[in-house]
């Protein structure tokens, strides 16, 4: 499967054919949820707010006089096979609107249940509205300037390219192409349909007069690949595909291309809600940077916001992650031509924690990117590996990841088995048995061989993994249970995974006795579960990463449900390293907490993080902006909601008391089911379970559990005993 622009291509084919069938779009999401500010942003990281289709995103400022947008592509990236490179800026453009006056009403918001960005706002008796989204089956982005009185819009515009090449100005267009020093070319374009007035090229940009609708359409390209036989190129430059992508937008009234894109992003947008409780009206109608400002007040209590933030992840998945790269440190969101950690994808929790919540969050469709973004760096990782270790089979990474295979700092050998752990749960939430076949499969075997190999006799004729770093953390140790606990959930997946397919049953069998022989969670001397072989562990640590709590989550090795003291040793070490973390480990402490069954102890943790760790756009700071922490949060909450992970459909584990009356509607569980559930008063009051594949499961709620049979679509819904 090679998702690249082509496949875009065609995929717009589809989408646009659909269009002209004449499906309407969607009804629009019942309550609004928005995110509104009466200034326009002062800077990129807290205050601009980003749009995007999967590929091309943009972040937009909003000021009434001087629009600013700042634009990226998700494959605009430095590096090679030898060098992670790093993930670059495409480029800012700036639409000049002086004015006579002063704007008043200002109003700049993000409507993510329709993916749109307004900006509103009166000058000299004038309405003025900007609307902005980017459209997957258009591939396009598209920015619209309206008034209410005719001829109102004169100024100009310009575009500053991110690497300085020069660009190329008609009336109504600007195109600008170049290279990075990796040879990637890249191109972008602007196209100005001007409704009434006139349009004119000057040397650094269009003049407009008098016009009274001014339509923008930004495309862009590289001719990156993802693939290595290729060379990593498509071995055409992009100005072909952005052009003609462009100029089907061109002919499309803007109508059409926001039906298009409103049935796109809300068919996927639209089928989880959630209502975690009802806010006060007053605080409710605040500007969202004075709702944040208010909810960091003793006792302030705003769930609505709760319930917007895990939203919010889901609009930035689907606008970062749909059929080309997978979302990186930022999404795809990036200003910066030397960003923090590369914006890449580090493979010691981050981009792992990106994917923990998407099957769940009934986003499926945004998960295909990561695996296809680790299928295609697999081969040079192997390489390397042999070169640098000597080792037949496998493949290790570092924890700093690029586009084109290469890696830096720190070997970790259990991260591969922990973005392996991410492509087994994607089918295990899916049953996709064609995914399972061609992807999960074959790198989850290949990983299990290497673990065959690396794996070594320890103490008690255990097996222990080879000396190695817990993240970033301690002393190099062997059996760290970092990689015990990950070649553990391995081997797990292998077995279930070669079950499913029903083959290679002879390795099957060498897998299990390997996974019986590992060497397995141990409880230290002051009841903590021990983060090295050797009880070391030290109580005043605080250290962010919780690499010996893998376990728990995202693992299925312990659980209250089936070892209750390792379970109790998680809650030691988990009191030891406290509530307080950066953005990223806020947001993975709320998800343990939960499948250690203390619902209050993850919303102590997400009032804290929502206290401390996001700036008014809702963007998550470690500090800097990560978007790690935005996904993790959402995964936070999924989990105090509804846990799938010990071959039951677990119901409200760790329901706060917070939220003691709410809903939510669409959550997937894993074994392929969809589940809406109702509570009051903090208990549950019915539930309903679809069946998307026809498999049999367990339905558990506080001490009681129920066996539905099901088949395909069948629909059961249950009332609060669990009875149907
Ligand atoms: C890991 C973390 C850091 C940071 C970086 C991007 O290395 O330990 O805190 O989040 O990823």
């Amino acid at each position: 499967m090679n998702h690249n622009f082509l496949t875009t291509c065609s995929l717009v084919a589809m989408l646009l054919a659909q269009t002209a069938m004449g499906q309407a779009p969607l009804p629009s999401t019942p309550a609004r949820q928005v995110l509104w500010y009466d200034t326009p942003a002062g800077n990129w990281e807290a205050e601009a707010l980003p749009i995007g289709n999967g590929r091309l995103g943009a972040m937009i400022f909003g000021a009434a006089d001087k629009e600013t947008i700042q634009i990226n592509e998700d494959s605009l990236w430095l590096g090679d096979e030898k060098d992670t490179g790093m993930y670059q800026n495409l480029g800012e453009f700036e639409v000049a609107l002086p004015r006579p006056k002063p704007a008043e009403n200002y109003r700049r918001e993000l409507d993510i249940g329709r993916a749109m960005h307004t900006v509103t706002y009166t000058s000299d008796g004038v309405v003025f509205r900007r609307e902005a989204f980017a459209s997957f089956p258009d591939q396009v982005m598209v920015f619209r300037f309206t008034a209410d009185k005719p001829g109102s819009h004169s100024g100009s515009l310009t575009f500053k390219d991110g690497h300085d090449a020069k660009p190329s100005i008609v009336s109504n267009a600007i195109t600008t192409s170049g290279h990075l020093k990796n040879g990637l070319q890249y191109e972008s374009q602007i196209r100005v349909i001007a409704d009434g007035g006139t349009l004119t090229a000057t040397p650094s940009g269009i003049t407009f007069q008098s016009v009274t609708t001014l339509t923008i359409l930004v495309g862009a390209g590289t001719d990156y690949l993802n693939q290595r036989s290729k060379g990593w190129r498509t071995g055409e430059a992009p100005h072909r595909l952005v052009t003609e992508l462009l100029d089907k937008a061109g002919k499309r009234p803007y109508d059409a291309l926001l039906a298009a894109q409103l049935k796109d992003y809300q068919t996927l947008f639209n089928r989880v809600a959630l209502d975690t409780g009802k806010t006060d009206a007053t605080v409710a109608a605040l500007p969202t940077s004075k709702r944040l400002a208010a909810y960091k007040q003793a006792n302030a209590k705003d769930p609505e916001l709760e319930g917007l933030l895990y939203q919010q992840a889901r609009y930035l998945m689907i606008s970062s992650s749909r059929n080309r790269l997978p979302a990186n440190l930022q999404g795809l969101w990036n200003n910066n031509n030397n960003p923090p950690w590369r914006c890449d994808y580090h493979t010691d929790v981050n981009v792992q924690m990106n994917y923990w919540f998407v099957d769940q969050a009934n986003l499926s469709e945004c998960f295909h990117p990561l695996a296809e973004w680790l299928f295609s760096v697999i081969p040079v990782r192997r390489d390397d590996t042999q070169k640098e270790f000597g080792s037949n089979r496998g493949w290790m990474t570092r924890s700093e990841n690029g586009v084109f295979g290469g890696a830096s700092y720190l070997w970790v050998p259990g991260d591969a088995a922990w973005v392996a752990q991410n492509i087994w749960d994607h089918y295990a939430f899916t049953l996709d048995k064609e995914y399972l076949k061609t992807r999960a499969y074959p790198i989850i075997k290949e990983l299990c061989e290497f673990w065959e190999d690396a794996l070594k006799e320890g103490p008690g004729g255990k097996l222990i993994s080879p000396e190695s770093v817990s993240p970033e953390h301690g002393p190099k140790a062997q059996g760290n249970s970092y990689e015990q606990q990950l070649v553990y959930d391995l081997f797990t997946n292998y077995i279930e995974a070669s079950n499913a397919l029903n083959v290679d049953a002879s390795y099957r069998e060498k897998i299990t006795a390997l996974r019986d022989r590992l060497l397995g969670p141990q409880i230290g001397k002051w009841g903590q579960l021990q983060e090295w072989m050797a009880d070391l562990d030290d109580p005043k640590e605080d250290h962010r990463h919780l690499s010996h709590l893998i376990a728990v989550h995202p693992g299925r090795q312990i659980s209250p449900l089936t070892t209750p003291k390792l379970a109790e040793a998680a809650k030691v070490s988990m009191n030891a390293r406290g509530d307080e973390a950066n953005g990223w480990s806020r947001a993975w402490k709320i998800s343990i907490w939960a499948r250690l069954h203390d619902g209050n102890r993850s919303y102590k943790i997400l009032n804290g993080m929502v206290r401390g760790q996001f700036t008014q756009n809702l963007f998550d700071q470690c500090p800097p902006f990560q978007i790690d922490g935005n996904f993790g949060y959402a995964a936070g909450v999924g989990e105090m909601l509804v846990q799938s992970h010990m071959g039951c459909i677990h119901l409200l584990p760790a329901l706060p008391d917070a939220w003691p009356t709410g809903s939510v509607k669409g959550l997937r569980a894993r074994g392929g089911f969809e589940v809406d559930m109702a509570w009051a008063d903090g208990k549950l009051t019915s539930a309903t379970v679809r069946s998307l594949t026809g498999s049999a499961c367990q339905v558990r709620y506080g001490e009681k559990s129920v066996k539905l049979a099901m088949t395909p679509g069948a629909v059961i819904h249950l009332n609060s005993d669990l009875a149907h």
